[in-house]
């Protein structure tokens, strides 16, 4: 359909003719229900804004957001929606605070799982992975009952990877492929760092690769980025053209990088861990263009990786489906890191199963 919407007469006179102006009739996109966990937390507090001004889902998509948190966190979710309503965003349409997840996640389209416990002084690793593997099965349960079916899952809370393989175990009826990880942070701290080793923008670099698991196993990989310098594009690998700065320094100040966020903040990454998701889900809702985006995602055992782990590959998207980019060249050093790597997904998966099992 389409309707006139103006009219003019600018040419000379001799030619004055009716110039019918016509433009489709855009009907506003109806909202989309978005859900949120751990909408208390201090990660949720950037993402929020980022969601509901229009960073995520497009200019012209309305949202209304469902706010997951626990009982005791509702006084300071209160606080959060207030916040909320104060920006006089017109592009949010409503919001749904609450502690029940069958509540937070019916009919929704898109889920944000950061909420999770964090890890207290002493705690082992494996006590925090059977603390929040708990909370991810409950989760995906929930999702199970009363998602929409084709829901898109981001899951931020750690153990990120293993906390995505158990809540797709626990809701057969959404497809394996719409549940994934975030490791966008750890892309978007990688491509920050290469950029400012080149005195480069950071928009200059692209295709830099996480493989495996949101951890210290994680393999930042530069060996397929690219770099455009003086309009001219080329190889990170022949611009850097330092083998050792890109297999030592480069990789473990990317490993490490949380760690010294939390050692000079006093509190973990937030701010760029909310942009991190908001890049995710945008690329899965509206598509990856000229570069590649790395997602932890359920592994088809690509690349000699372990299968039906959630396992971190470089990806492009299109139709809100993403593809593991194919055809990369592994070398032997790259073998190595993407083994230990897959190695540790499968302690993990290994663990979160037999915590199931309780
Ligand atoms: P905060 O402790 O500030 O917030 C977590 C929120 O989750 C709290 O409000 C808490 O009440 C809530 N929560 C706990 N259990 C819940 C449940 N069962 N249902 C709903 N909400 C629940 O942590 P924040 O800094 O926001 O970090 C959140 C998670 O992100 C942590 O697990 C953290 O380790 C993880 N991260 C993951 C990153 C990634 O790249 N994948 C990077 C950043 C971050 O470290």
């Amino acid at each position: 359909m389409s309707r006139v919407v103006g009219t003019h007469t600018c040419r000379p006179a001799a030619h004055r003719e009716a110039i019918i102006v016509v433009r489709p009739v855009v009907r506003p996109a109806e909202p989309i229900k978005v859900v949120v966990t751990g909408a208390a937390g201090q990660i949720a507090y950037s993402l929020l804004y980022q969601i509901a001004s229009g960073a995520v889902f497009g200019p012209d998509q309305p949202v209304y957001l469902h706010l997951l948190d626990i009982a005791p966190m509702m006084g300071v979710l209160e606080g959060v929606v207030m916040e909320l309503a104060d920006c006089a965003l017109p592009l949010l349409t409503g919001v749904l605070p609450t502690a029940n997840p069958e509540e937070a996640f019916k009919d929704v389209a898109a889920a944000f799982l950061v909420g999770a416990m964090p890890r207290k002084e002493g705690m082992e690793r494996k006590d925090l992975l059977a603390a929040n593997v708990r909370i991810f099965k409950e989760q995906g349960q929930a999702l199970d009952k009363v998602a929409r079916k084709d829901v898109k899952i981001l899951v931020v809370g750690n153990p990120a990877n293993t906390n995505a393989l158990i809540c797709s175990k626990y809701a057969p009826s959404i497809p394996k492929e719409n549940f994934t990880a975030m490791t966008r942070l750890d892309q978007n701290r990688a491509q920050s760092q290469l950029a400012a080793k080149l005195g480069v923008p950071v928009k200059d670099v692209k295709n830099v690769i996480i493989w495996g698991n949101h951890s210290s196993t994680q393999f930042p990989d530069a060996s397929n980025a690219a770099v455009k310098i003086g309009g001219v594009e080329k190889p990170v690998t022949a611009a850097v053209n330092d083998d050792e700065y890109l297999k030592s320094t480069f990789v473990t100040t990317v490993q490490k990088r949380g760690a010294a966020v939390i050692a000079a903040r006093k509190m973990s990454s937030a701010l760029s861990a909310a942009k991190a998701a908001s890049d995710h889900m945008r690329d899965w809702f509206l598509g990856t263009t000229d570069r590649w985006a790395s997602m932890g995602v359920i592994s088809d055992g690509s690349y000699g990786t372990p299968r039906d782990v959630v396992f971190s590959f470089p990806v492009t998207i299109s139709g809100g489906k993403w593809k593991i980019v194919e055809g990369l060249t592994i070398t032997d050093f790259a073998r190595q890191m993407l083994d230990a790597t897959g190695k540790e997904l499968l302690e993990e998966k290994q663990d979160a199963l037999d915590v199931c099992k309780d």
